[in-house]
């Protein structure tokens, strides 16, 4: 159902905690169908059906419960309202909502028998809040956005360059992830226990299949680079970091590599004012229960190095790290074996080359030195997804990661992380960065 959900491994994740978020059982009503008489069919607000929220004098209909399915029929309804995506001048069928609490919203029009239109208005004639014509894959159309209770919209579904039929508007409350934590004093004291195995995810090789975990959103309050970490005394947490409403998009990065559910593990990436993401929190080896989950931002230049040179030779670490790679621990126990400390990296940009038509480039970023870990980062200031992550273990004397480009592209920003593996790493590295090309003639 959820594109990306091959990571869901089991369907008993029920949202223990909000029976009423199944969307199969709520009310449905059905306007008129097909009874061809423009948007008067009368029962406006009035249908007797119980919703208490305002009224919309504009609506054909709305929705009782907050979450269900509305039929419309376009076929001939009048141009009410112009939302800002699809084919401008069709005929529209107008929706009334209001959020039965705070929650992420899913509205769309999957079942339609045309190819629909839908857009969010704040009120009748009000603010668009959001448009799309077609969901991935679909010529039906989604939108997911965050309501707090009682706040309503008009939903406006209308044909696509002309074409009009029977709408199926549907709304459901977002199930994964299931708790928004956003405003919360962090960190706070959760638990996946009773949450179900839904994820397997792979981090660094390592299965998660078997512990139960648990999702969280996050609505980033301010443009920065935001830490998430959870740490317990009862498992050795995995956590994974992605962008979006709901569960299913490649992470940004994941961490599971401590080794110790006390230093925990740790994801940390630029995030900008308002972007939504989900935080997974999982286990290994089968176990579940208790955790401390802690969201904050870090203040610190990222990338320490603005622009890395083909050739670093005698490179130290900070005394700390902003991003922890995907394969190496974030905390460690000092060198006494008597504190937890962080595990200092150090982050590196590098604008991989623009490659032409037919045209391709690879780069291998290498480190050499014993005990060191390097992780390669999509995107510019250590915002994007980590690709690729190298940790040999000790007696290596060197790691290395791998980005490749097969033409056309633009320009691409990569942020490269080298850290410690712990306090018995070598004192210094080189850095050592080799580039191919072959460009083809126009
Ligand atoms: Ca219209
Ligand atoms: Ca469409
Ligand atoms: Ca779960
Ligand atoms: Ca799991």
């Amino acid at each position: 159902m959820l594109s990306g959900c091959a990571q869901i491994v089991g369907i008993d994740d029920a949202r223990v905690d909000a029976p009423d978020d199944d969307t199969t059982t709520t009310t449905t009503t059905t306007t008129t169908a097909g009874d061809g008489d423009g948007d008067g069919d009368g029962d406006g607000d009035g249908d007797g059906d119980g919703d208490t929220g305002p009224t919309f004098a504009c609506a054909d209909d709305t929705f009782a419960d907050g979450t269900g399915t509305v039929e419309v029929n376009n076929d001939a309804a009048n141009d009410d309202a112009s939302p800002s995506c699809g084919s401008p001048a069709a005929g529209d069928r107008l929706v009334g909502w209001v959020a039965p609490a705070d929650d992420f919203y899913v509205f769309d029009t999957f079942g339609s028998n045309f190819d629909t239109v839908l857009s969010l208005l704040d009120d009748c004639d009000g603010t668009e809040l959001a448009c799309n014509n077609n969901a991935p894959m679909s010529p039906q159309s989604e939108i997911i956005r965050r309501f707090s209770q009682g706040e309503s919209a008009v939903l406006v579904v209308e044909g696509n360059a002309g074409d009009t039929g029977d709408a199926v508007v549907n709304v459901s409350r977002v199930e994964c992830p299931e708790l928004d934590v956003s405003g919360q004093p962090f960190p706070i004291t959760l638990s996946t226990l009773g949450f179900g195995d839904d994820f397997d995810l792979g981090c660094s090789g390592v299965s998660s299949a078997g512990s139960e975990d648990r999702a969280y959103h996050f609505v980033v309050p301010e443009e920065g680079l935001w830490r998430f970490r959870a740490t317990s005394d009862v498992f050795q947490p995995v956590v994974s970091l992605f962008i979006g409403p709901r569960c299913g998009p490649p992470p940004q990065g994941c961490n599971n590599t401590s080794g110790d559910g006390r230093l925990g593990a740790d994801v940390t990436r630029r995030l900008p004012a308002g972007a939504v993401v989900g935080v997974i929190v999982d286990g290994i080896d089968g176990n579940q229960g208790e955790f401390e989950l802690d969201i904050r931002k870090v203040d610190a230049p990222c990338p320490d190095v603005a622009e890395l040179p083909f050739e670093l030779f005698g490179e130290t670490l900070p005394a700390t790290r902003v991003l922890t790679p995907g394969c190496a621990p974030g905390t460690i126990v000092d060198a006494l074996g008597s504190n937890d400390i962080e595990n200092p990296s150090k982050t590196y940009g590098f604008d991989f080359f623009a490659v032409g038509q037919g045209g391709r480039a690879q780069c291998t970023f290498r480190v050499d030195g014993e005990g060191f870990a390097i992780s390669l980062i999509e995107g510019a200031a250590c915002g994007g997804r980590e690709l690729a992550c190298d940790n040999p273990g000790f007696g290596p004397t060197s790691a290395s990661v791998q980005f490749e480009v097969n033409g056309p592209s633009p320009v691409i920003p990569l942020t490269i992380v080298v850290s410690r593996l712990s306090e018995f790493t070598d004192a210094s590295y080189d850095l050592i960065t080799n580039c191919s090309a072959v460009a083809v003639a126009p």
